[in-house]
């Protein structure tokens, strides 16, 4: 410690203060010397030890982790191998060593990549865990006044708008966008850590009903201009409970995305063209069947929508979507202020539904989270 210095010594403590509770748990290395059959007092310099080397891990200035050497090449992107889960996230350099090593899990494949660039989108299955997508489901149900497992409870919320609701910062949608897995999965993806979350709405989609024609039977359209000169992004749901064929989940028109540049000559050129209602409901699209906690990720430039709920359950589900982060110090003040204030972006103001603040306390941020929405830097 006194070769530490006093300023090094107190950013040590400071860091050292969450852990102390648990370095003065010495009972519990009591019982386990005991058991390793180690005299406690050869334990207690090992341990005493330890702590001094940890204060001066602790003690050791931030690195930030910058530098064209630190950005990912357009070659590696393809070749990104996956990152298992992590948590804090890991230093740039680490994230590019893992993607190499062959032994580290993936979670997107060749043939997924290949699906997105053939037909404009993929699911990666299996992502958000159980615990995250019930508390969620419920929490987006609550919000709607519907309870799951009551029919008559369904239609009680804004039933316009594909049955999107302005729900925001409940913790458990928060977890979701905090959670490691799908952090990993957009990780993968661009081929960088550093992303910025964005904060978007839910669905709760219930079955068609004929006392409720305000019910959208879902509308197929382009979220930015496919026409425009902004290359392509993209755009990502979690699902919260199963969907099947004509579940009122995701659809689209990958073969419009394969041959858009001729779709958008032929149909795109009248003055009147609306990308978010481009005439093509009548079109026959392909519907993503996929089960709770997979993830659909699509280009925007994939003609695409919600489609008619037959069957006899809601859909649930959360939009997040995460991009590289840029260097936009106006967009981490207003993600700090929206998450802090409980209030939706200013461009998702105003729909039917909406609770402005929403209620309760803020919610409790990872590492990761605040990282995420530009609190914390990478
Ligand atoms: O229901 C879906 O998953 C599609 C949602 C949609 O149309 C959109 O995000 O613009």
């Amino acid at each position: 410690m006194d070769r530490l210095g006093e300023e090094l010594r107190k950013l040590a403590l400071d860091r050292l203060r969450p852990l102390h509770r648990r370095l003065k748990q010495d009972h519990a290395v009591q019982g386990a010397v005991a058991a390793a059959l180690i005299p406690i007092r050869t334990a207690q310099r090992g341990l005493a030890r330890y702590r001094q080397s940890r204060l001066t891990n602790l003690a050791r200035k931030e690195v930030t982790d910058t530098g064209p050497h630190c950005d990912v090449s357009v070659e590696n992107k393809d070749a990104s191998g996956g990152i298992d889960l992590w948590d804090p996230p890991i230093p740039n350099a680490r994230f590019s060593r893992q993607r190499r090593d062959p032994q580290v899990r993936q979670r997107i494949h060749d043939h997924d990549r290949q699906q997105f660039h053939a037909d404009g989108y993929m699911v990666i299955r299996n992502v958000v865990p159980p615990s995250l997508i019930g508390n969620a489901a419920r929490e987006i149900a609550a919000f709607v006044g519907a309870d799951l497992a009551d029919s008559t409870t369904w239609y009680r919320g804004p039933l316009e708008l594909d049955g999107i609701i302005p729900m925001h910062h409940a913790q458990s949608v928060w977890d979701i966008r905090q959670s490691p897995n799908l952090y990993q999965v957009f990780s993968e993806f661009f081929g960088t850590p550093r992303l910025m979350v964005d904060i978007n709405r839910c669905i709760f989609r219930p079955p068609v009903h004929r006392r409720f024609p305000k019910i959208s039977h879902g509308s197929i359209h382009w979220d930015t201009d496919p026409r425009g000169p902004r290359p392509a992004s993209v755009q990502a749901v979690v699902l919260l409970s199963d969907v099947g064929r004509n579940g009122g989940g995701f659809q689209c028109l990958p073969d419009v995305y394969q041959n858009l540049d001729a779709w958008l000559k032929r149909y795109a050129r009248r003055d009147d063209f609306d990308f978010f209602y481009p005439g093509l409901n009548h079109w026959k699209t392909t519907q993503v069947e996929g089960k709770a906690g997979d993830v659909i990720l699509w280009s925007t430039k994939l003609p695409h929508g919600s489609a008619t709920n037959l069957s006899n359950r809601p859909r649930v589900a959360a939009f997040v979507s995460m991009q590289p982060c840029g260097d936009n110090a106006q967009l981490r003040e207003s993600m700090k202020n929206w998450w802090l204030t409980k209030r939706a972006p200013d461009y998702w103001r105003g729909l039917p539904g909406q609770l402005d603040p929403e209620p309760g306390a803020p919610a409790v941020l990872s590492d990761l989270g605040l990282k995420l929405i530009g609190v914390s830097s990478w």
